[in-house]
């Protein structure tokens, strides 16, 4: 069936872009097997720590009386300063208002109570469903770490992961960005590992690795890596990626993630919440890329002016995935300039977005908001071709949006 004008097309893009349930390939998210790890409802979203630091810039309120108190308390509080006192118009403040709206809430009452009552009328499972249903995403990455004590547990000695729409990534940052710490911890768990970089510590580090990628079944290693990553250098991270790192994803046949240029902690008063993004130096990608020819990289930057020469990078290397508005790039502004200029130097062979959600239904409102971008720009270019007459059909437009939303994170984990 061939598109006959730009109204036509315009219907089946838009229907396409929103219907198509996506794969989210990082989140914070949990199944409901992890108990109280899973974060939903009214609550917690208010509480997300996007909208706490937003919140304490209209007030002279102390750090410490925050944290103090309760999670009712501070979810009044963020409310009142970003809902009431303030529009709340801000990407993450305008997401609550889309939630609400989409999951059948009122949203000119603001009476924040009513939204409570209506939540508990929800289980989590519930919950879970309704979410992924309204948010058409269909298969969610968690983000696992096995030093969380809590969550240990749930792998060791309860039942791990058991929903088929959940899918494990390991997280590695604690061994590759604070070595010390690890040490003593990796011993704990029965690890004999020691603070010298010798060949016992890499066995036993690859081995913690690789009994953990079996355990969770993770589709692959993931780290966040400050804006001064360097590679290669004479440093613990190198030694790191290089002895295990790559190692381990080689024998196992996973790819390992990248999301660069957070600086921790600028604020540490706002605890979560205190984290900035820093310009990094893409020659650690290029390198990396360069020296594991084999080894596949999904990788994701922080900064804005480090996107085009990733997106570039991305060129010369087929062993790179570009994905995701990551953070602070996650608003319309950000979307809409990435998903064009990758679109035009990359067609659709990359990752367009992921969600990084911690609350559940925030799957709602990142997913509609960046659908509605892509949607938009996609038009436009099929438009252009379409004025040159090349001949479109629905189905390969339907190719096209279920690379993107979908086959090519499975593609390229060899998986599709
Ligand atoms: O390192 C990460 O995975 C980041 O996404 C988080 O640490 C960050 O706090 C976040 O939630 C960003 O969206
Ligand atoms: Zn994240």
């Amino acid at each position: 069936l061939t598109i006959q004008n730009e109204a036509q097309l315009k219907e089946i893009v838009d229907r396409l872009v929103y219907q198509t349930e996506v794969t989210d390939m990082h989140t914070h998210l949990f199944s409901p097997d992890f108990g109280d790890l899973n974060l939903w409802g009214v609550d917690e979203l208010l509480i997300y720590h996007y909208l706490i630091s937003e919140t304490f810039r209209w007030t002279e309120q102390d750090y410490a009386s925050f944290w103090e108190m309760s999670k009712t308390e501070q979810a009044d509080w963020v409310w009142k300063k970003l809902f009431v006192e303030h529009s709340p118009i801000s990407e993450a403040a305008r997401g609550v208002i889309t939630i609400f709206n989409r999951l059948g809430l009122d949203t000119s009452s603001r009476n924040l109570n009513d939204y409570r009552a209506q939540w508990a009328q929800k289980s989590a499972e519930q919950q879970v469903d309704d979410v992924m249903a309204a948010a058409k995403v269909k298969k969610i990455v968690m983000t696992n770490d096995p030093f969380d004590d809590k969550e240990r547990a749930v792998w060791t000695e309860k039942q791990g992961n058991q929903d088929s729409r959940f899918y494990a990534a390991l997280r590695v940052d604690p061994i590759v960005n604070q070595w010390d710490q690890s040490v003593s911890k990796l011993n704990e768990l029965g690890y004999d590992v020691s603070a010298e970089w010798e060949t016992r510590t890499i066995e036993e580090t690859r081995r913690f690795l690789s009994e953990w990628i079996e355990r969770m079944d993770a589709l692959y290693l993931a780290i966040s890596m400050p804006g001064d990553f360097s590679y290669p250098s004479e440093d613990h991270r190198s030694r790191m990626i290089d002895d295990v790192i790559i190692p381990v994803c080689q024998d196992k046949g996973i790819p390992f993630g990248l999301m660069i240029g957070v600086k921790r902690q600028v604020n540490p008063q706002l605890r979560l919440a205190g984290d900035m993004s820093m310009r990094s130096n893409i020659e650690a990608v290029q390198n990396l890329c360069n020296r594991y020819p084999d080894q596949k990289f999904l990788v994701t930057m922080l900064s804005r002016e480090n996107q085009h020469e990733l997106t570039v990078l991305a060129r010369k290397f087929r062993n790179l995935m570009v994905f995701g508005c990551w953070w602070f790039l996650h608003i319309e502004s950000m979307v809409e300039e990435m998903t064009r200029f990758r679109l035009e130097l990359l067609g659709t062979s990359f990752i367009p977005q992921h969600s990084d959600c911690r609350v559940f239904e925030q799957l709602v409102y990142k997913w509609e908001h960046s659908r509605k971008i892509l949607a938009n720009v996609l038009n436009e270019k099929y438009a252009t071709l379409m004025q040159e007459g090349w001949v479109l059909t629905e189905a390969e437009i339907q190719r096209d949006v279920e690379d993107m939303l979908d086959v090519n994170f499975w593609r390229f984990l060899g998986k599709a």
